[in-house]
Formats: C-alpha cells, structure tokens, sequence
C-alpha cells in the first residue's frame, strides 16, 4: 500500500459515521439502544453477494506474524459506515472469534475489527500460533446482511 493510500485511509477512519447516520433516511433508523436491544430488520443482501479473503490462503504459515488482509466482494459495494445506499455495506474482519448473533450491530473490540471508513485490507500482527480470520459485511448501521455476506472461516498459523 502506499503512503497516499495510507494517509487517505486514516482520514476515512476519521470519518464521524455517527453523524452521517443521523443525517441519512430517518425511516432506516433502528432502535438500537444503550441495552443493546435492536429491533431493525437487516437489509437483503443481493443475490450472488460473496464475500471473500483474497490473502491470506486458508492454511497459510505466516513467519513473524505480520501480514496485510486483503478482503474481496463480489456483486455489492463497499461504502462508508453510515452511508445508505442499496447493496453496500462496509467490511469487519473477525480474529479468533465468531459473530454471536446476525441480529445486532458488529461488536466494535480487538477481535472484532470495523473499517467504516470503506477500507479492504488491513495490516494485522498477530502472536505465535493458530489464528482464524472471517470476513462479514455489515451495513450502515454495522448489522450483517439477510442472508449474511461472510467469508469462510479461514486458519493461518504463526510459527
Ligand atoms: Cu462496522
């Protein structure tokens, strides 16, 4: 990635997504709330959406840990958190863990990951051992699609 690209991906993490929500159609509020209650039907998501990790490989040995995910999508588009449009969404990686639930908004922590800034890779650095990367596209609000868009479930290991 170069530095450009770098800088302008920075700028999108600054993004106010919250702001940007509020100002799109009221009508796709939720009514999400601080309990975590969530009421919203998730958006469909078109027929042939795909989501899929172009790099790493499932299986890969990855000396020293570091490495850049690259996530592909096919037959959506990819849009800034908070930003509705039909058939686009933004990409969440998820490391060593699964998605509780397709219901409620993407948990937002350390093994959870929200590039709401419209991002497809990532540099990751992660520690000795065998580690799990999924892909899932969540909409304005950070909820997965119906059905959801999600990549399989791949295993990479750290020597
Ligand atoms: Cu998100």
């Amino acid at each position: 990635m170069t530095r450009v690209a770098m800088v302008m991906a920075a700028a999108l993490l600054l993004l106010p997504g919250a702001a940007l929500a509020q100002d799109q159609n009221p009508q796709n509020q939720t009514a999400q709330n601080q309990t975590g209650q969530d009421t919203k039907l998730r958006a469909k998501a078109p027929d042939g959406a795909r989501a899929y990790i172009m790099w790493p490989n499932n299986g890969a040995v990855i000396s020293g840990g570091k490495l850049w995910v690259r996530m592909g999508l096919q037959n959506m588009g990819v849009a800034p958190a908070g930003i509705r449009k039909d058939d686009t969404g933004h990409h969440h990686l998820l490391v060593d863990t699964d998605l509780a639930t397709y219901d409620e908004p993407i948990p937002n922590n350390k093994q959870s990951l929200h590039f709401g800034g419209g991002q497809t890779e990532v540099r990751l650095e992660l520690p000795p051992g065998k580690h799990t990367l999924q892909m899932v596209l969540g909409d304005a609000d950070h909820v997965p699609f119906d059905p959801p868009v999600m990549s399989q479930k791949i295993t990479i290991t750290v020597p």
